[in-house]
């Protein structure tokens, strides 16, 4: 009998009030269900905002520093839960321990960096224009905070938004990726154990058409914290502009890395491997191009070519395994019908391009480790998010050449450049157009205590990690005391 999970409403766990239910399961090997959940619906996302709304008058008067130190405890329970929480990821997700490990430690960072924001939060005291009078501006909650996650990084995405939000007083209706609802459901846990009260995180399980949408369009929801693809940002950003919420989007991107001929290539190409096909290539900042410089151009995509050929694809709980599969058969079907467009359109696949015929894989959604070689700036494969193992290979004859096109996308969210010139270096961090420039490593990789985000149709000019994220999850007040007991006009009185 699979595991039957629920949602977690006012600190009772609950099944869906139309008693429906989705099932979940193991990516690597289909067979295997990882739980049935309640496929919720509007009425449940009512009621999981009215636990939040009167959770909130309650949680907004905790001090911070407290509520700073229930989310030590969540690192805490983390650090000692982490093969356990790990392991539920790959199963649920397909990617490899290392990397889920990896996911859970992003969470704890996370958790311990909000922890000590708790006694920072800082704001400003600034001298008033008139004579005893004082001026601050503090940042005050803003109350009940949609959070909806992808599946990619189960742990680290919710954390990076949940911690900072309850962090700042808020209360929150959280809606996982229904490819992840058990580890979501596992963090929930570790929050209800460290000591959140009844109501401050609520967990509505479902699709993002009915109980995403029912959070977004929520009167009296007052902000949402969104990752996913830009055509469902764009939906949440007109839906929430009817009630004018505040809203942070995470969306694609088309991640480029440029190998200059003054390069480390042995670096370049460790680099590029870890970059395109960790997570089987499943990230937002996945690097999806690869921008050769002409005279480093065939060595290096023989050398790519070798290595990606070895690449072992398996179950993510083995050992030794390199790439595991995409999350679902739509993903799968995407990575397919991109690498036929591919073709159409005149590039040539150098390795990779199709499904293993291995039987040991038969019963997970694999797909080869795929390159393209001779791709074209305007090929829809160098233009679209393909979120999968597919690597775009780009040749320019410069630098200037290479920035421009790793520029030619809509998106911005990471950038990489390898090259050993620090004027080149230096010039590329001016101009790429992009939230995230790495010189000398991958395009993934971001740590949680410095702001992460994209420029363009990556996101809406928000970011999350380090100490950019409480500048979303609060408000600021701006506070005058007058103390010379007179009436004190500004702009008038002392000019
Ligand atoms: C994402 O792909 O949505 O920098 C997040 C990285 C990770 C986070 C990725 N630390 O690749």
């Amino acid at each position: 009998m699979a595991k039957k999970f629920q949602n977690f409403i006012n600190g009772k766990w609950v099944d869906a009030q139309s008693g429906r239910t989705f099932e979940n399961r193991n990516p690597a090997n289909w067979d295997e269900i990882v739980g049935v959940f309640p496929r919720s619906d509007k009425q449940d996302v009512d009621n999981a905002v009215k636990a939040a709304r009167e959770a909130f008058e309650k949680w907004r008067l905790v001090p911070a520093p407290k509520r700073g130190d229930i989310l030590r405890r969540v690192g805490d329970i983390m650090v000692a839960r982490k093969e356990e929480l790990a392991r539920q990821m790959t199963q649920e997700m397909g990617k490899v321990l290392a990397e889920t490990r990896g996911d859970v430690q992003e969470g704890i960072d996370t958790a311990y960096y909000a922890a000590s924001e708790g006694r920072r939060l800082f704001g400003h005291t600034v001298p008033s224009e008139l004579p005893n009078k004082f001026n601050m501006a503090i940042r005050v909650p803003i109350g009940v905070a949609g959070v909806v996650t992808p599946w990619n990084f189960p742990m680290a995405i919710p954390t990076w938004k949940i911690f900072p939000a309850l962090l700042c007083g808020n209360t929150v209706v959280f809606k996982p990726a229904s490819d992840t609802p058990a580890s979501a459901t596992s963090l929930v846990e570790i929050l209800m154990e460290s000591g959140v009260p009844e109501g401050v995180v609520n967990i509505v399980h479902g699709g993002g058409g009915e109980v995403g949408m029912a959070i977004v369009g929520h009167p009296d929801v007052d902000l949402i914290s969104f990752t996913g693809s830009t055509t469902v940002g764009k939906k949440i950003s007109e839906l929430a502009s009817q009630t004018l919420k505040r809203v942070s989007l995470e969306l694609g991107g088309k991640n480029a890395q440029l190998v200059m001929d003054d390069g480390d290539l042995k670096l370049a190409l460790d680099g590029v491997l870890w970059g395109a096909f960790g997570t089987t290539g499943q990230r937002c900042t996945a690097t999806s191009r690869l921008i050769l410089h002409e005279k480093i151009h065939d060595e290096f995509l023989s050398m790519l070519t070798d290595r990606v050929a070895k690449l072992k694809l398996g179950d993510g709980l083995k050992n030794g395994v390199d790439v595991g599969p995409c999350v679902n058969e739509g993903q799968r079907k995407t990575v397919q019908s991109y690498v036929e467009i591919g073709l159409q359109q005149g590039a040539r696949i150098a390795v990779g391009g199709e499904i293993p015929k291995d039987p040991e894989l038969a019963k997970g959604w694999f797909y080869k480790p795929t390159i393209f070689t001779d791709v074209k700036p305007d090929h829809r494969i160098a233009k679209e998010e393909i979120f999968g193992p597919v690597l775009s290979v780009i040749k320019v004859k410069s630098l200037e050449e290479g920035i421009r096109i790793l520029n030619d996308t809509i998106y911005g969210l990471s950038s990489s450049v390898y090259t050993r010139n620090v004027n080149g270096a230096f010039q590329a961090i001016r101009d790429i157009k992009a939230g995230i420039t790495y010189i000398n490593a991958p395009t993934i990789g971001a740590e949680a205590h410095m702001p992460f985000g994209g420029v363009k149709q990556t996101g809406n000019g928000h970011r999350e990690g380090g100490w950019t994220v409480y500048d979303f999850f609060s408000e600021w007040k701006t506070v005058y005391i007058d103390y010379s007991g007179g009436l004190q006009r500004a702009q008038i009185d002392n000019y």
